[in-house]
């Protein structure tokens, strides 16, 4: 009774609390956990590290490798021997899927900020080879377009903080003007915090920091982070449920798209 795990770095927040969950849920069910770690978005690593798990009699496998619509879908139909759960992939792709819909944090993060009096926002966003960065980023700038604003400027990151402090001290080298900034996670979050703390900005008085996740250090950054929480924990177990009760047929998966929220906390106003 084996599980697979096949996921991006867990050198970040937001992956290993989800394998930490996947981990729990399974073992509840009396299932154990393999998991293959892979380094890069390439596809022929995902591919080698389900041939390995096939090879251990595994085959129901969840995958949280950031993953195009066609490469999933190519990776679902070339394993039909197995099933394959996606967790980072566009919410409306036709692969069986539990993600979180981009749509709903991002939109009110940037309503928050109008109502505050914002006019002045830029984005920091995640790596532009990540689907979710990149939905993300569509639904900010759809939302902003939609009071009429553009940003000031889109830069982007690779997810960890030392990212995130490199943005940030671009952005006020080169376009200082912006009050708030919308970032793509967390992890990046607190690297802009400590770029601003570090050039005596308060937070939010001068500048206002929105982040992604609320994985669970984030509140205890200085100050407590507003961000976009996505419930992790749930997203593990929903696809620990969904894949067990799957059947070896199509029509017995459901997919699901779990929903996002603002989380107002301190490093905003
Ligand atoms: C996504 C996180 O939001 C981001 O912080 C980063 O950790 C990324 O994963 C790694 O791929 S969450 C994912 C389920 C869309």
């Amino acid at each position: 009774n084996t599980i697979g795990l096949v996921t991006t770095s867990l050198a970040l927040h937001a992956p290993s609390q989800v394998a930490a969950a996947v981990k729990r849920y399974a073992n509840q069910d009396g299932y154990q956990v393999l998991i293959s770690m892979i380094d890069e978005n390439v596809e022929q690593s995902i591919q080698s590290a389900i041939n390995e798990l096939k090879s251990q009699w595994v085959d129901k496998v969840i995958i949280n490798v950031p993953l195009e619509s066609e490469n999933a879908e190519k990776i679902a139909v070339e394993n039909d021997d197995i099933i394959c759960l996606f967790l980072d992939v566009d919410p409306f792709s036709s692969v069986f899927n539990v993600s979180f819909n981009p749509a709903d944090g991002t939109r009110a993060s940037v309503k928050y900020l109008y109502e505050q009096g914002h006019r002045e926002i830029a984005i920091l966003a995640g790596p532009a080879h990540s689907v979710s960065a990149r939905l993300r980023l569509k639904s900010w700038r759809e939302t902003l377009d939609s009071y009429g604003l553009k940003p000031v400027t889109v830069l982007h990151g690779d997810w960890d903080a030392r990212s995130g402090y490199a943005g940030a001290l671009q952005m006020l080298r080169e376009t200082p003007s912006f009050s708030a900034v919308l970032v793509g996670n967390d992890q990046m979050a607190l690297g802009v915090l400590s770029a601003f703390h570090q050039h005596q900005l308060s937070i939010p008085g001068q500048k206002s920091v929105i982040g992604y996740d609320d994985t669970w250090e984030s509140s205890f950054f200085y100050p407590a982070l507003t961000t976009v929480s996505l419930d992790l924990d749930l997203q593990g177990k929903e696809a620990v449920r969904r894949l067990l009760n799957a059947g070896q047929k199509e029509d017995g998966r459901s997919s699901s798209v779990l929903p996002a929220k603002l989380v107002v906390r301190n490093s905003t106003g």
